[in-house]
């Protein structure tokens, strides 16, 4: 079978009727940023599959305009934590966070691929997308930058981002727990337990105070701004400005957030290693730490070329861009998980930025060298970035949506 048609195989495989699951028994649940790159893939092919996936997505909307990171649509004992874990309060049962922004995007690139009947869809979806983006406004905003209340939520869980505040973190009253995923993946490419147990305290937090926001706000140890976030609303509020135009809607509000925004990113910027960084509101610092999350600036339409030089520097480092940690940093480890490895569809967010900003051989480069691993190692869910090997889970969701509608 030819790689097109693996990808799509893999599709399928995942699909389990209106939405698919990032990868059969480590992840047997809708995940909020995975479905959008899920419908992302199924456009290739599919369109109308692809408009379903977002709607099955928005179908777990809370009624304060949240969408989770999680929809529980079929309880799995294959995936720890789940629904009774995590008490979330929604129309479907789900998580309690949400996750990194994107369907607004890709809802406008939907539409802009399917003349016929995209318009209906997204006029559909473009109400809840409102109300999502004003959560994020009224609720995680600091400074204009958007915080989170959990790793979990900026979908980079065990990065070394969230190393300082952790360790203000001493997880009390959670019970004993039997991770799953380790079942599935080695330990050496998954989160240590000393994280688990403080993703847990976390979960238990919210949940105690049933996921009202006004009451987590005041008593969460955990409040960091962070450019995954920052970026990628930036970024859907501008292609949902496009939309709002497109079907004579005012864009005052939109435009408040988008002013908001750019001056939150501006926030993010680390003087000290001249970097794009996350920001500790609690302890009043940065991380010091470059991520794959920091040259998500292009693709928010931000920074100019002030993450040039790093991206560079870090591809004369290794042969496969761009590692999730920087690979001259102590903290650098390039199996674990969000600590080092390379993720396909991270890649092609931040070169959808680099073409439009005209960095076209830095785009191509990384593009040729996620196909390449891919096309070499299958469709991991992230790759070693010293020799592009697989790990993690496989037949993986997003890394075959990015094969067809990008990478190949
Ligand atoms: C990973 O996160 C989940 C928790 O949400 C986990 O490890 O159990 C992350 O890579 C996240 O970005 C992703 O959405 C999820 C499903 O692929 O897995």
């Amino acid at each position: 079978m030819d790689l097109d048609a693996q990808a799509r195989a893999i599709l399928a495989n995942n699909d389990r009727g209106g939405y698919t699951v990032p990868t059969g028994g480590l992840y047997p649940y809708q995940w909020n940023w995975d479905s959008v790159f899920a419908a992302f893939g199924f456009a290739e092919h599919d369109i109308p599959r692809a408009w379903q996936e977002l709607e099955t997505l928005f179908k777990g909307q809370w009624p304060n305009g949240m969408v989770p990171h999680i929809l529980f649509h079929k309880v799995d004992p294959s995936y720890f934590p789940g629904p009774d874990v995590w008490g979330g309060v929604g129309p479907v049962p789900s998580s309690g966070i949400s996750q990194p922004p994107i369907a607004a995007t890709f809802v406008r690139i939907l539409l802009e691929a399917d003349q016929k009947n995209g318009q209906a869809h997204a006029r559909a979806l473009f109400p809840k997308l409102m109300d999502w983006h004003r959560w994020f406004y009224n609720w995680r905003t600091e400074n204009g930058a958007i915080v989170v209340t959990h790793p979990w939520e900026t979908g980079r869980d065990n990065s070394p981002d969230w190393d300082g505040p952790f360790a203000a973190i001493t997880p009390q009253g959670i019970d004993e727990y039997d991770r799953r995923d380790t079942h599935h993946v080695v330990d050496e490419e998954r989160p240590r337990k000393y994280d688990y147990d403080r993703y847990l305290y976390l979960v238990k937090l919210g949940r105690e105070c049933h996921w009202d926001e006004a009451k987590l706000r005041e008593i969460t140890p955990f409040r960091v701004a962070d450019p995954t976030m920052t970026f990628t609303l930036l970024r859907a509020n501008r292609d949902l400005r496009v939309m709002a135009q497109a079907f004579g809607e005012p864009t005052d509000e939109i435009d408040t957030w988008i002013a908001a925004q750019e001056a939150g990113a501006e926030t993010l910027w680390n003087p000290e290693i001249g970097s794009y960084d996350c920001y500790d509101t609690r302890a009043g610092k940065f991380a010091g730490c470059i991520s794959n999350a920091s040259f998500l600036n292009w693709y928010a339409g931000v920074g100019g070329d002030r993450m040039l030089a790093h991206l560079q520097r870090i591809a004369q480092l290794v042969p496969y861009s761009v590692p999730s940690h920087d690979p001259a940093s102590p903290n650098y480890e390039p199996k674990r998980y969000w600590r080092g490895p390379v993720w396909a569809m991270m890649n092609m967010l931040i070169c959808i930025g680099l073409y439009e900003a005209g960095h076209v051989t830095e785009a191509t480069r990384i593009r040729d060298e996620t196909a390449q691993m891919i096309a070499e190692n299958g469709f991991a869910e992230y790759f070693d970035p010293r020799d592009g090997s697989p790990a993690g889970g496989r037949s993986f969701t997003w890394t075959a949506a990015v094969w067809l509608g990008w990478a190949s």
